[in-house]
């Protein structure tokens, strides 16, 4: 068992009895990890956490830290974060899910969690594939995707999630990925901060499945450097006409409102003895 690391930050938050990480080398929900704990140690939120992981590779990710966290049913965790959100809405509720947890099996959940604008912060890591399973398609995969289930080529049209989840009704929208670490570091702490749906996409190399089936390649490196190609910052996007958007990743803050009302306040304002009952209710 480990005991001792060289970093200061694992030491003080990793759950050294649940290593070994189940992450392939090479895989970017290492960095994703290494990022939020950075944002938790900064933000001095520890003592507030409350983590929620779907099922996949991604989902494991709160598992190794010694926070609260529940572990749940594929394409739940939006469910279960929302029950754990209203009857404790001190907490720092974060939700770590996959592109198939989140939007395939917990599409609808993932809707309907934006669209009541409930101050979750969803980081959702994107690799384009069902990882953990083998490499099948996911409703991210991109047009003409090869993978072990679309083996000539993706014939469906990806979704774009973050479009998805500011048209569901989303309060906070970013998208970046793992060769970004400054800047998803940034938007990890501005989405908990924001009280309301926010939703954090990470472009997340697999070395294992997606490297290898989608992009030909299996090395970590390579499919970072092919993340830093393709980005494109948001501003520059809106003046970039769609033609010269293809095969491009769009990074950066997609949306930020905070007009909208969020949704464990209106219900505490609706039902004022409830919220005197619960001793939690600031
Ligand atoms: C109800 C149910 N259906 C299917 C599965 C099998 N399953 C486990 S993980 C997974 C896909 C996860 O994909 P994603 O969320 O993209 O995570 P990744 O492994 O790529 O991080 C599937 C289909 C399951 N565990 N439970
Ligand atoms: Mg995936």
């Amino acid at each position: 068992m480990v005991t001792e690391f060289m970093n200061p930050l694992a030491d003080k938050y990793i759950r050294k009895k649940a290593l070994p990480l189940i992450f392939c080398p090479g895989c970017g929900d290492g960095t994703v990890l290494n990022i939020f704990l950075r944002a938790v140690e900064e933000m001095g939120i520890f003592p507030d956490l409350a983590l929620v992981g779907g099922i996949g590779c991604s989902g494991w990710l709160p598992t190794y830290i010694r926070a609260d966290v529940l572990h749940v049913l594929h394409g739940r965790a939006i469910p279960f974060a929302t029950g754990l959100k209203l009857t404790d809405p001190r907490r720092k509720v974060v939700v770590f899910t996959g592109d198939g947890d989140g939007v395939g099996i917990g599409g609808n959940h993932f809707i309907h969690g934006a669209r009541r604008n409930i101050d979750l912060t969803v980081i959702m890591m994107n690799n384009g594939i069902y990882g953990m399973t083998g490499g099948q398609v996911a409703p991210t995969t991109p047009l003409h995707g090869r993978t072990q289930t679309s083996p000539y080529g993706n014939i469906e049209f990806p979704f774009d999630v973050g479009d998805l989840a500011r048209a569901a009704g989303a309060t906070y929208v970013t998208r970046w990925t793992t060769a970004h670490p400054k800047q998803l570091l940034r938007a990890i702490k501005e989405g908990i901060e924001h009280a309301g749906f926010s939703f954090i996409e990470v472009l997340s190399q697999c070395p294992t499945q997606a490297g290898r089936y989608l992009e030909g390649t299996s090395d970590p490196g390579e499919l970072l450097t092919l993340f830093k190609k393709r980005a494109i910052a948001v501003e520059r996007a809106r003046s970039t006409p769609a033609q010269d958007l293809r095969g491009r990743i769009i990074v950066g803050k997609i949306h930020h409102v905070t007009e909208k009302k969020e949704f464990s306040k209106t219900l505490y304002e609706s039902f004022p003895a409830e919220a005197a009952d619960n001793q939690d209710h600031p």
